[in-house]
């Protein structure tokens, strides 16, 4: 993998049109504008998009413009790592194609000083036995054909309900907030004993730091209309910014 390797996700990229979804696209164009290097990596960490799901045939051209954006990346001489996060896991050839690799699981990185594993950080959560089941479910072969013969419009629909709920979920208080992030730091301490440096994750759309002993845990906020968040490491060190 090329460093240095910039880290963000969570963008949320609309398949319907808005005002909202224009000034993301906008703000990702600023992002990869403000890259000083001609090469290097970027590590999408997943729901970059709001929903994704990839027909085999006839998909729709929803994302034709963030398509162009990742083309010209690559051809300016970054690589594109890709993993899927709960609102895009159904991605096909067709996406995968924009990318140097896609991945549907966690993965470690080993690259420069540091061992990096990287998670989008959905299903991590000890009370979230329901959702681990559901994610199952959603990811299996019989669900994805029977949601492919759905009407697209009717398919559409239904992915913007689950897609508000689950927005909804994250509306949380302090007390809920401190408890998701001692899970998240128990998470951490294998990832740590089993050799990894840093945990990176996104998903809980808010930015998070913890150290101990030398080794970090780093969730990274989302990439909305007026905020983009990223994580840069050059081989050497990590630096969380904010564009
Ligand atoms: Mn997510």
């Amino acid at each position: 993998m090329q460093l240095p390797i910039y880290f963000f996700g969570d963008n949320h990229f609309s398949p319907t049109p808005s005002l909202s979804n224009d000034k993301k696209v906008k703000k990702l164009k600023e992002f990869i504008n403000s890259l000083k290097e001609n090469n290097g990596s970027i590590f999408i960490m997943g729901d970059f998009f709001d929903y994704y799901f990839e027909y085999k045939k006839n998909n729709p051209d929803n994302f034709e413009d963030i398509f162009l954006i990742l083309d010209q990346i690559k051809k300016r001489g970054f690589e594109i790592y890709f993993m899927a996060g709960n609102h895009d896991y159904w991605i096909g050839d067709k996406f995968r194609s924009y990318t140097t690799k896609s991945y549907l699981t966690d993965q470690t990185i080993s690259s420069g000083s540091k061992k990096i594993y990287v998670t989008h950080g959905d299903g991590i959560l000890s009370w979230d036995k329901g959702y681990r089941i559901l994610k199952i479910i959603l990811r299996s072969k019989l669900f994805n054909f029977l949601y492919s013969i759905l009407p697209k419009s009717v398919a559409l629909k239904i992915a913007e309900k689950i897609s508000y709920e689950r927005k909804d979920s994250h509306q949380i208080n302090n007390k809920l907030l401190e408890k998701i992030h001692n899970e998240l730091i128990k998470f951490s301490r294998k990832k740590w004993k089993e050799g990894s440096d840093l945990v990176i994750m996104g998903h809980y759309h808010h930015s998070f730091h913890y150290t101990e002993n030398n080794k970090e845990l780093i969730i990274i906020d989302d990439c909305s209309e007026d905020e983009f968040n990223y994580v840069k490491y050059d081989g050497q060190s990590i630096s969380i910014n904010r564009l």
